[in-house]
């Protein structure tokens, strides 16, 4: 049996949390077009023939401009140190830009306090054909000594085995950390928030998404249903009127939407009441980013 961790970083927007939930083969990672879609690290087990590996997903690393920000930088900063490996992720959309340039810096910064594999990961090759491929993965490659270059699509399940293969002999010998049904760390009241979050930022343009942040007041199991009760934080008083809609269509529709994921995931039925309150300015306040979980 072998045992790892793996972290799985990147600047946003690359595909992390999409190449998360198929290497577990489960959403528990929400994701968006918008960047800065996850906010915490997010433990992920997979259990494959001969191998545990604890997958960890992270924010994407990019120039953080509030204390929120600052913090997931931390967070993914805190788990490229203490990762066993490393995925580097990069976008085969485009060519190498100072958002990878940066994410390089902080790997090399933690590689230089303790080296380890690092796998390239370039992702979306769904969107790029065959010709124009080539080219960008060189480009890619050329910019460090990296263990394995394992080119992928996340969406269509394109080489997702390969890297499974490739990542499997960098795994030290070992008993699995985690029991045989754990997936993610994730509780099902951050799961529920988050789902929400999504389709928040799924609705929403400009300003609105990076200014979201979601509460869950009450998680209330009764046999096969579950009563949730959630508060979506907003920082302007416009931002709560684009949220809720004309009367109140987009705010029933972000619910609808969030409360199907959940029976869903959860398997039970959902009884979701979501509200919008104001708190300004609420990414700068250390009490309220601890309450949040971030
Ligand atoms: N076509 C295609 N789109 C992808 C693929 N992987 C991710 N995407 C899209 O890319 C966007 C970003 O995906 P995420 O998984 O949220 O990216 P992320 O790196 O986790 O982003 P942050 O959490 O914001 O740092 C979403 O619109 C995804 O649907 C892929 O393999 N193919
Ligand atoms: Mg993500």
């Amino acid at each position: 049996m072998k045992f790892g961790t793996v972290a799985i970083i990147g600047r946003s927007n690359v595909g992390k949390s999409t190449l998360l939930n198929r290497l577990l083969g489960e959403k528990i990672a929400i994701v968006s077009d918008k960047p800065q879609t996850t906010r915490t690290r997010i433990l992920g087990v997979a259990h494959v023939p001969g191998a545990q590996i604890a997958f960890l997903d992270t924010p994407g690393l990019h120039k953080p401009e509030h204390l929120l920000n600052r913090r997931m930088v931390r967070t993914t900063v805190e788990t490229l140190e203490e990762a066993d490996l490393l995925y580097m992720l990069m976008d085969a959309t485009s060519l190498p830009g100072p958002g990878d340039l940066a994410a390089i810096k902080h790997m090399k910064e933690a590689l230089a306090k303790r080296p380890r594999p690092v796998i390239l990961v370039v992702t979306k090759v769904d969107l790029v054909n065959k010709q124009k491929l080539l080219p960008v993965l060189e480009s890619y490659a050329k910019l460090f000594a990296w263990t394995d270059v394992v080119p992928v699509s996340a969406q269509v399940d394109d080489n997702i085995d390969r890297l499974l293969a490739v990542t499997v002999p960098y795994l030290e010998e070992g008993d699995g950390a985690y029991g045989d049904d754990v997936v993610t760390d994730q509780s099902m009241r951050t799961l529920a928030a988050e789902m929400i979050r999504e389709k928040v930022l799924q609705a929403t343009e400009q300003e609105v998404p990076y200014s979201v942040a979601v509460e869950i007041e009450e998680f209330v199991e009764e046999g096969k249903l579950a009563r949730i009760r959630a508060t979506i934080l907003v920082e302007r008083e416009t931002q709560k009127g684009i949220l809720i809609g004309k009367q109140g269509v987009r705010l029933k529709s972000i619910s609808t939407q969030a409360r199907l994921d959940m029976e869903r995931l959860f398997g039970m039925k959902v009884f979701l009441e979501v509200w919008v309150k104001v708190k300004e300015a609420w990414r700068e306040d250390e009490q309220v980013l601890v309450e949040l979980g971030y």
